[in-house]
C-alpha cells in the first residue's frame, strides 16, 4: 500500500510500459501502487509475484483513491480524456508518463524521433550508426524496449522512438536532437482532429537543442523555434547546411549542402521514402556529433526492418522485397511506387499480392501496375476479386506462396524486382505478417 512519507504514486496500466515503471520505482526504492481497467490483464500474476504486497487494483478506476495520490503515472494506451482521470487532474493531480520519468533521470544525450510513418526504421538506422561508431546506445520507446528499461545499462546515447501517445504527457524533453519525421492522418479516434494530432507530436520539440524537420512537410516545422538550431531534410536540392539528394557523376547521392555523401545505389533500402529516412538519419547522427565513416556505413549495411518492403536476396540477377507488413492498399502503393521508381531502363517489377481483402477496392492498384509491373501473381482467398478489379497487367494466379515465389521466378528477368506486398490480411493461410513474412523468405531461400 502507499506509505505516507514518500510521494504517493499511482500507475496507471499494467502493460509493457506499466511494468517497466514499476521497476523502476522498486529500483529507487520508492512507493507506488498500480491499476488497470481490465479485470483480469495478462501480465496481474508475472506482477505478482515479481512484486509481491505491491496493492494492484483492477477494474472501474476509482476517482477517490486516485484524487489521493500525488503523481499519476499513465501508460501511453490509456486515454487521457477518461472522465475519471479528467476528473483528478482537475482536482489537482500532476499527470505523467515515462517520458518525464526517463528524461529527469538519464544524463546521456537523447534522440528523440516522431512521426506517422517511418520512425522504427529511422529509430534503427541511427542505433547502428552509433554503434558502429563504438557508442555503447540504447534504443527503446515506442519501438519496443520501453526507456526506462534503458536506465538500467550505462548508455552514451539514447535514441527513443516516441508515439502521439507517449508524448501527450511529455513536458520538458530537453532532447540533444528532435524530429518529427512526416504527419499524415492516424490515429484520429483519440484526438480532437488533425491540430491537436499536430500540436501533440510537436511536443517532441519542447526543451530540445537542436531540431530536424522535414523541407517536404509543413507540419513538420517546429511552431516555436528560437533558439535552437533548425536543420531540415527532404528530397530536393538543399540549401547550405541541409540534407537532401543532388545529381553527382551521374548518379543520385545523399547529400549535405552541395556535398555528396553516399550514391543511393551503395544502400539496400530502396525507393523516394527510404532515402528520405536515411537523409533523416544521417542528420541526427550528425547532431549528435556520430562520426560519418560509421553513419554512411551503417547506411549502407542496413537491409530494412522485416516485413517493411526489406531486401531479402538477389536470385539471377533478380532482388527479392519482403513487404509484408503491406497489408492494405496504401502500403501497396507506397511500396510500388518507392520500388517503381528505383527500376532501370526495361527492368519491371512482379507483384505477390492476395489473402483477406477486407472490403477494400483494388482498382487503385492498376496505375502503378501499368506503369511498373511486369505480372501480378496472386494468392489466397480474394484473389479472384483482386483480378477482377485490377486492369492492364498480366495476371498468374499460384496456390500457395512459394508456387507464387517460383512462378515470379519464372516471369523475371535480370535486373526485375520481385516484391510481396500482399494489400490483404494474411489469416486466410497464415498466422500474421510476421509468418507470411518468413514463407516468403523461405521460398526464395529455396530457388538457389
Ligand atoms: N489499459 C487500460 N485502460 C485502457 C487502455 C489500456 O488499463 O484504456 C491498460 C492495458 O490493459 C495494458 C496497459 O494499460 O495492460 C498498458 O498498455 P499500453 O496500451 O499502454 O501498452 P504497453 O504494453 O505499455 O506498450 C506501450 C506501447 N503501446 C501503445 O502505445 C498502445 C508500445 O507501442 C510500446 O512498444 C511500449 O509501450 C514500450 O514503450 C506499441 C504500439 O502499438 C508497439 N504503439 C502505437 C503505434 O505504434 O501505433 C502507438
Ligand atoms: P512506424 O514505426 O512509424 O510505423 P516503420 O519504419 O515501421 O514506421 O514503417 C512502416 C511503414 O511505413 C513501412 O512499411 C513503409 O511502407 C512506410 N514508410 C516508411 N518510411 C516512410 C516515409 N518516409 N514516408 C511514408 N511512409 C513510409
Amino acid at each position: 500500500s502507499l506509505i505516507a512519507t514518500d510521494k504517493r504514486r499511482i500507475i496507471i496500466g499494467l502493460g509493457q510500459t506499466g511494468l517497466s515503471c514499476a521497476r523502476y520505482l522498486k529500483r529507487r526504492g520508492q512507493a507506488f501502487a498500480v491499476c488497470d481497467t481490465r479485470e483480469a490483464p495478462a501480465s496481474a500474476d508475472a506482477f505478482r509475484a515479481e512484486f509481491p504486497g505491491v496493492e494492484l487494483r483492477l477494474g472501474d478506476l476509482d476517482l477517490a483513491w486516485l484524487s489521493q495520490a500525488d503523481e499519476l503515472i499513465i501508460s501511453p494506451g490509456v486515454d487521457k480524456r477518461h472522465s475519471v482521470i479528467q476528473q483528478a487532474v482537475a482536482g489537482g493531480v500532476p499527470l505523467l508518463g515515462d517520458v518525464d520519468l526517463f528524461c529527469r533521470e538519464a544524463t546521456a544525450p537523447i534522440v528523440a524521433i516522431t512521426g506517422s510513418n517511418a520512425k522504427s526504421t529511422v529509430t534503427t538506422l541511427v542505433g547502428q550508426m552509433a554503434e558502429q561508431a563504438g557508442l555503447a546506445v540504447g534504443v527503446g520507446g515506442n519501438i519496443g524496449t520501453p526507456m526506462l528499461d534503458l536506465l538500467e545499462q550505462a548508455c552514451d546515447l539514447y535514441v527513443l522512438e516516441l508515439s502521439s501517445f507517449q508524448l501527450e504527457t511529455a513536458n520538458e524533453l530537453k532532447a540533444a536532437v528532435a524530429t518529427v519525421l512526416n504527419i499524415s492522418p492516424d490515429h484520429l479516434d483519440r484526438y480532437n482532429g488533425m491540430q491537436d494530432y499536430v500540436l501533440t507530436k510537436q511536443r517532441i520539440y519542447r526543451g530540445a537543442a537542436k531540431v530536424l524537420a522535414n523541407r517536404d512537410d509543413q507540419l513538420t516545422q517546429p511552431l516555436m523555434a528560437q533558439g535552437v538550431e533548425l536543420k531540415r531534410f527532404g528530397l530536393g536540392a538543399p540549401d547550405l547546411k541541409d540534407y537532401g539528394l543532388c545529381e553527382h557523376e551521374g548518379e543520385t547521392w545523399l547529400c549535405q549542402g552541395l556535398t555528396p555523401l553516399l550514391p543511393v545505389s551503395a544502400m539496400k533500402i530502396r525507393g523516394q521514402h527510404n532515402y528520405a529516412n536515411a537523409l533523416a538519419a544521417l542528420a541526427l547522427a550528425d547532431a549528435v556529433d556520430i562520426p560519418r565513416e560509421p553513419a554512411l556505413s551503417a547506411l549502407r549495411e542496413f537491409a530494412g526492418l522485416e516485413h517493411r518492403c526489406q531486401w531479402v536476396a538477389e536470385h539471377q540477377g533478380v532482388g527479392y522485397f519482403n513487404d509484408s507488413k503491406g497489408t492494405n492498399v496504401g502500403a501497396t502503393l507506397a511500396a510500388l511506387e518507392g520500388l517503381g521508381a528505383t527500376l532501370g531502363e526495361g527492368n519491371r517489377l512482379i507483384l505477390l499480392a492476395g489473402g483477406v481483402g477486407k472490403d477494400q477496392a483494388f482498382g487503385d492498384l492498376s496505375a502503378p501496375l501499368q506503369r511498373y509491373g511486369r505480372a501480378l501473381v496472386l494468392f489466397g482467398r480474394d484473389a479472384q476479386q483482386i483480378a477482377t478489379e485490377v486492369s492492364g497487367i498480366e495476371t498468374h494466379f499460384a496456390d500457395s506462396l512459394e508456387t507464387a515465389v517460383k512462378a515470379a521466378a519464372q516471369l523475371a528477368q535480370p535486373g526485375d524486382l520481385v516484391l510481396l506486398s500482399p494489400a490483404c490480411a494474411s489469416f486466410d493461410m497464415f498466422s500474421g505478417y510476421p509468418e507470411r513474412g518468413r514463407a516468403f523468405v523461405t521460398a526464395v531461400e529455396a530457388l538457389s
